[in-house]
């Protein structure tokens, strides 16, 4: 057991290559005859309260999920041990919600390689974050449309929902005219990064029928990352914090509702201070 985030006493507990016997490979000899694999979890768990109230169910019961690895590997059979890692996580984070960041090594020692080489292994490392997204529609059943997104991000293991504002009824920003939008923003955390993060939000709103025509236009639903930890992105795809945000009551107002305390970190500003200085450059 380390300690991973040492301001918040977060601890890890560290197993070493656990041996599995199973059926992951891509060649039929390797499905059908199996051979050995070890695992290795490095955990980030907060063990502040274990350590204060000496309770097991406060930490992560290694024995139990040493188990829990086995009947996962043994249970389930991939081609790759890039799925099996991937999907081994996401199993290991469902299994309890202390841990906070997941080192997984998958070793194929045995792998039909045909030469003398010692190892074959793939090392995944996943961590949760805190990112905020904003809402909108203002096309066919915009409270509907809302609602499905947000059941289809409750239902992605990488993701979990935290808090969720009202959904309120905003008159269209930008020029444009077009129809009232529904908007709203929630608090999830995720491990995936926001690169792959806006790519699972780019097939919500495909889902939804979202076709893209007009800049600033009318659209079934749009989902925008506002913030992601307090980590600053520019890249031609992705712009974190949300470049306009500082100007949208109807993206502000939301977030204040369930996070005033949140921080923009390309403007040194919570999102309280943001609303704030929004409202008083608007009554002039
Ligand atoms: N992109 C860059 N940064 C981000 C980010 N932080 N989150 C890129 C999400 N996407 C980001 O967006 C264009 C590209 O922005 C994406 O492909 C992504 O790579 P888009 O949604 O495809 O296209 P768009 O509609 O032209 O622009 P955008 O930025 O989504 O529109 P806005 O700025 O969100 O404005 N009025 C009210 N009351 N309520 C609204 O929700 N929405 C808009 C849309 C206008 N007026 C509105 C509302
Ligand atoms: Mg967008």
């Amino acid at each position: 057991i380390r300690d991973a985030q040492e301001s918040r006493g977060l601890g890890d507990v560290y197993k070493r290559q656990l041996k599995i016997y199973c059926n992951h490979g891509v060649f039929r000899d390797e499905q059908i005859n199996g051979q050995n694999f070890y695992v290795s979890a490095r955990l980030g768990v907060d063990t502040y309260q274990a350590g204060i109230t000496d309770d097991l169910d406060k930490s992560v019961n290694y024995a139990e999920l040493s188990h829990v690895i086995t009947d996962y590997m043994q249970n389930n059979r991939y081609n790759l041990i890039e799925a099996v890692a991937n999907n081994l996580a996401a199993h290991i984070f469902k299994y309890s919600k202390l841990i906070r960041e997941l080192t997984l090594t998958i070793y194929k020692p045995e792998a039909p390689v045909g030469l003398p080489l010692e190892n074959v292994s793939v090392t995944i490392t996943r961590k949760w974050h805190t990112a905020y997204i904003a809402l909108g529609s203002n096309i066919g059943d915009s409270m509907l449309i809302i609602r499905s997104a947000l059941d289809a991000m409750k239902n992605n293991a990488s993701i979990r929902v935290i808090k969720e504002s009202s959904l309120i009824n905003t008159k269209p920003y930008g020029g444009v005219e077009q129809p009232d939008f529904i908007n709203g923003v929630v608090q999830i955390e995720t491990y995936l990064e926001p690169d792959n993060l806006l790519t699972y939000l780019n097939t919500l709103e495909k889902e939804a029928g979202r076709t893209r025509e007009i800049h600033w236009g009318p659209r079934t639903l749009d989902l925008d990352i506002l913030l992601y930890d307090e980590q600053i992105i520019n890249t031609s795809r992705l712009m974190v914090p949300h470049i306009d945000m500082a100007n949208r009551f109807f993206v502000l107002e939301p977030l204040c509702e369930i996070a005033p305390y949140a921080y923009n970190a390309r403007l040194n500003r919570t999102a309280a201070e943001l609303l704030y200085e929004l409202q008083k450059r608007t009554e002039r």
